[in-house]
């Protein structure tokens, strides 16, 4: 299928119909570097350094080399489990911010030779680099600009030693697909025993331009990722997605948009989101680690990302036309732990279960607004993203049908345009054949290299529509997929709001959701979820997953008295919004204790409290001590109705319920945080904070 082109070229030239030729290309279109790297889709980045034996996220630069000693380093443990997960590439952390190289280089004597790895005779650059080949995996580097252990960094003198470890990571490593430049600069350092702060100015320092052109003359094939590219951008977060418009074409500036953008300067709140029509084609990297750190840590095995954790943030980085780079740390044996390989192992059978078979394959495809022979229907279904359907130059808003003969059950439809040519399409809508009628499902924007949309139910259906409602151009569509995930019987998402309407979702698609709110389990015959609904009065609400193989876990969430009509002080609304993704945070500065006193609106009768901490990956401060109050008129408030720390909580981030010594009745509740789980966050979260009455 891939000679399709040839003859496509030849026919064009042969025939006068000018409806043969190809769409002219649109806007900033892609090298051939960045096609192959758009292949890749997901890769890998590995953090092992003296910052590993450490317990670090960030190595000062002073770490004895001789702490380096992995007890049983295996490349190819790392390297298989990586692609067991369907990952095609690694980038190898060779040097990170602690300046420690893991190859033997000429540019610095802090480097792997002076460790006991394989008695300092080791490269692990090349340890990696051969297990990749070997692997079929493609293979990068990443090389921190900011050196906190050279003493001459911040110097001329120190960029020279920089762009020497590149050129000797290019020659000696290479090819390499990626060259990974970090924007994190500048700060204190061991800096050769100086010990100090040093500031760089990061629009000039790495003399940007300059150090590019080495990589491009000695690394012709690698994306150059950054901040502003040049060939790849960082997504603008570490949480792994993109925005769900994402856009291929980027116009990096820096930060204050005046000038040029360079690493660590940039315009990255933009990056989530790309620049429609933008100047360069930039696609955006979405990396995020597999664990919470970069680095392994043992306290935080109970915390490595689940499969459905990882499929999700899939299709919200691949499936938005970007890639996933997903952090490995190996352990102090310098392997991935067995959680780690177990999580991989699951994403890849999950990613093979769902997208190893296109349903489209088997059913009729048409379009409306057909280009002409030269570019068929059936070239959105080869598996070839070279070849593609497009439509005549003056139809922008064509319609694909992909019927079968018999309904066909599917979650998820795939879009790929064909690149080489540009991003055309704006916006497009799917419909589904229901009841005698289309019925719309979904409405999208960007496409780009491929847009994943996973609905949140299953459909059965004998036809499907794909509407494109929005190009300025003729449009193209070089692979089209539907497909059915396993259905994954996950435990459905519970939320009540302040005002009492509560939702409930599933994190995977379902058959449907049933619930009660009397405490009971739900069965085959109870309530099927299908809008929000109001419970304004203290109550149990369980829901469950129901598929065509049997039903999955139960969640339970005991709600009591709604928030609607609360008050508090501290600038704390987020604390009693409802909403466990919002957080209140006291300010870094302050100490401890910390205190947030409710108003209630009204004297009720109290028998406990509820807290809610920062569950997210990113959380500090986290609230282990308290002590709470109750108070009629907010002045007098007696002894403290409840005292304690909340077991477990750093690792265990869940919904805390305390009951009061005897129940008080009061307007006030006052919450004292009195120490937190790590004393050198000086500061508290507070996601939720409610009562108990019933
Ligand atoms: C960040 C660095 O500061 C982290 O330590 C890590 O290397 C990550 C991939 O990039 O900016
Ligand atoms: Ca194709």
């Amino acid at each position: 299928m891939k000679k399709l082109l040839i003859p496509v070229l030849g026919m064009a030239l042969s025939l006068p119909a000018i409806a043969q030729q190809a769409p002219k290309p649109y806007g900033a279109l892609p090298s051939a570097r960045q096609l192959k790297w758009h292949d890749t889709e997901m890769y890998c980045i590995v953090h092992f350094t003296p910052t590993t034996f450490e317990d670090k996220e960030w190595g000062y630069g002073d770490a004895d080399p001789k702490t380096f000693n992995p007890s049983n380093f295996d490349a190819e443990q790392i390297i298989r489990s990586a692609k067991a997960g369907g990952f095609r590439g690694i980038v190898c952390v060779a040097k990170h911010h602690d300046g420690f190289c893991l190859w033997p280089t000429k540019t610095t004597d802090y480097n792997i030779s002076k460790s006991p790895f394989r008695n300092g005779k080791g490269d692990m650059v090349r340890e990696l680099e051969q297990a990749c080949r070997k692997n079929g995996m493609k293979f990068a580097v990443y090389c921190s600009p900011w050196d906190r252990n050279n003493k001459d960094y911040g110097t001329d003198k120190y960029l020279a030693t920089y762009q020497a470890q590149l050129r000797e990571l290019y020659t000696n490593y290479g090819p390499v697909f990626m060259s990974w430049h970090d924007g994190a600069n500048g700060g204190d350092g061991y800096y050769g025993g100086a010990r100090e702060t040093r500031k760089i100015n990061n629009l000039v320092y790495y003399d940007w331009d300059n150090t590019w052109k080495i990589t491009r003359e000695l690394a012709p094939d690698a994306c150059i990722f950054s901040d502003v590219g040049l060939d790849v951008r960082w997504v603008g977060n570490e949480r792994g997605f993109a925005n769900e418009t994402s856009w291929a074409t980027f116009t990096p500036t820096s930060a204050d948009g005046k000038s040029k953008g360079v690493p660590g300067n940039a315009n990255d709140k933009d990056a989530p989101t790309g620049t429609r029509n933008g100047k360069y084609w930039i696609p955006a990297e979405c990396d995020v680690s597999l664990r919470p750190g970069w680095f392994y840590h043992e306290s935080q095995n109970n915390r490595v990302k689940t499969p459905q954790q990882l499929l999700d943030l899939y299709f919200k980085s691949v499936g938005r036309g970007a890639a996933l780079d997903l952090g490995l740390s190996p352990d102090k044996r310098g392997q991935l732990h067995d959680i780690d390989v177990a999580s991989l192992k699951g994403l890849g059978d999950l990613l093979r279960k769902t997208f190893g078979t296109n349903i489209a394959a088997t059913a009729q495809v048409s379009a409306t607004g057909s280009r002409g022979k030269a570019f068929p229907v059936k070239n959105m279904l080869d598996n070839d993203r070279k070849t593609y359907w497009a439509s005549q130059d003056e139809v922008t808003t064509p319609e694909l049908t992909i019927a079968w003969k018999k309904p066909a059950t599917f979650n998820i439809v795939g879009i790929r345009e064909a690149i080489a040519l540009g991003q055309r399409i704006d916006g497009f809508a799917i419909d589904v054949w229901q009841d005698g009628q289309w019925k719309e499902v979904h409405k999208g924007t960007s496409v780009g290299a491929l847009r994943l949309v996973r609905l949140p139910n299953y459909y059965s259906t004998e036809k499907i529509r794909l509407r494109i409602t929005d190009s300025p151009v003729a449009v193209t569509v070089a692979e089209l997929g539907v497909y059915a995930e396993p259905e994954q019987l996950v435990a459905p998402v519970i939320r009540r709001d302040k005002d009492g309407q509560v939702t409930i979702s599933s994190p995977a698609s379902v058959h449907a959701i049933r619930y009660t709110i009397d405490g009971s389990e739900p069965t085959a015959s109870s309530a099927v979820y299908t809008k929000p609904f109001e419970l304004k009065h203290p109550g149990t609400v369980k829901a469950k997953a129901f598929g065509a193989s049997g039903s999955g876990a139960t969640e339970s969430v005991q709600f009591d008295i709604p928030s609607a009509g609360w008050s508090i002080d501290q600038n704390a609304a987020k604390a009693i919004d409802g909403d466990p993704q919002t957080v209140w945070y006291s300010p870094r500065s302050g100490k401890y204790p910390h205190t947030l006193t409710l108003n209630l609106g009204q004297s009720t009768t109290l028998k406990g409290f509820t807290f809610l901490p920062d569950g997210s990956d990113h959380r500090s401060g986290t609230v282990y001590g308290y002590q709470v109050w109750v108070s009629e008129d907010g002045q007098n408030w007696g002894d403290p109705v409840a005292e304690g720390r909340f077991d477990n909580i750093q690792n265990s981030p869940i919904e805390q319920r305390v009951l009061f010594r005897t129940p008080k009745a009061g307007k006030y509740l006052r919450f004292t945080a009195t120490e937190p789980t790590d004393s050198k966050q000086t500061w508290a979260n507070v996601a939720e904070l409610g009562v108990i009455t019933k």
